[in-house]
């Protein structure tokens, strides 16, 4: 049994306004290959070299392909128990936001409700040169990359290094962020911005700060409590400290 600090635990049952910020992390035990370090590597190529403006413009096969190949990943993934503990987190408190910066879909597949997608969403496509949304079928097992009636390609609709967040996400992050009195950073290294911004906004502002992850990252030694193990067997054993 997870051994919790009693300060954490008092927060924990007495708050009412909790946010949730998570990462790629969350879905690894899905069977979603994370984006940094080794497993991230995709035919020897970093995300960071992928999800850029500059990577579609060089080489929008290259990129087309990447995300065609994650889709296939996706499809046949399903939620784990660290999304369906976030669905019971919701259940349980009157003002819960989810902020994920995961493209994969798995919490709304999972039963959460209010949820903010930083950073988009892999099912949907746009056109890259006019913006509109593309309705087209996609064949995520064939190669041939779509094209807009403006002639524009095709592009997943997800925000890529230098591009700006949807604004209703993160003007609706920073308020939840703002206004919390427990903030979980799950599954992320924070290291991408603005994302990683929210659990410090959080704490400047007087919530109590809590992070899970499989290892330390720049926000750890700022949080008031870590746990170091995986979502999928950390997340469950809190709600069952919550509810019990
Ligand atoms: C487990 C686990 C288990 C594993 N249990 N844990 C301020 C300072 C510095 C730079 C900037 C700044 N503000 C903006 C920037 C620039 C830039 C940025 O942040 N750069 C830094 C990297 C240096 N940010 C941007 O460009 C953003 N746009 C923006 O700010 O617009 C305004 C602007 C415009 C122009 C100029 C300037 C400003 C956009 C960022 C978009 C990021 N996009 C991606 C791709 C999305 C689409 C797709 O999926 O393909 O988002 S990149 C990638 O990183 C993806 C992720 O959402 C994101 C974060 O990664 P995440 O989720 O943290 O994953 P990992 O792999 O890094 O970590 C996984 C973690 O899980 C690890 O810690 C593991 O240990 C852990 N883990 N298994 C628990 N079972
Ligand atoms: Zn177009």
């Amino acid at each position: 049994m997870l051994d919790l600090p009693d300060d954490f635990v008092k927060v924990l049952k007495s708050a009412t306004r909790v946010a949730v910020l998570t990462g790629a992390g969350i879905s690894a035990e899905s069977g979603v290959p994370t984006f940094r370090g080794e497993e991230g590597l995709w035919k020897k190529f970093r995300a960071e070299e992928l999800a850029t403006v500059e990577a579609f413009i060089t080489n929008p096969e290259l990129v087309w392909e990447w995300y065609l190949w994650r889709r296939q990943l996706m499809a046949d993934v399903k939620p784990n128990p660290g999304h369906y503990a976030l669905v019971e987190m919701e259940e349980y408190y009157d003002n819960f936001t989810l902020i994920t910066q995961n493209v994969d879909g798995l919490h709304r597949r999972a039963g959460s409700k209010n949820i903010l997608e930083l950073h988009g969403n892999i099912e949907l496509n746009k056109c890259f040169n006019c913006g509109r949304p593309f309705v087209g079928e996609v064949n995520i097992n064939a190669g041939a990359m779509p094209v807009c009636d403006c002639g524009g390609k095709i592009r997943p609709d997800v925000v890529w290094f230098g591009e700006m967040l949807p604004e209703r996400a993160i003007n609706g992050a920073f308020e939840a962020s703002t206004g919390a009195e427990l903030f979980f950073s799950v599954g992320t290294s924070a290291l991408v911005h603005p994302a990683a911004s929210m659990p410090v906004t959080a704490k400047q502002n007087g919530a109590y700060l809590i992070e899970i992850n499989l290892e330390p990252t720049p926000l750890t030694d700022y949080c008031d409590f870590y746990i170091h193990g995986k979502s999928g067997e950390i997340l469950p054993q809190i709600i069952e400290r919550l509810t019990k």
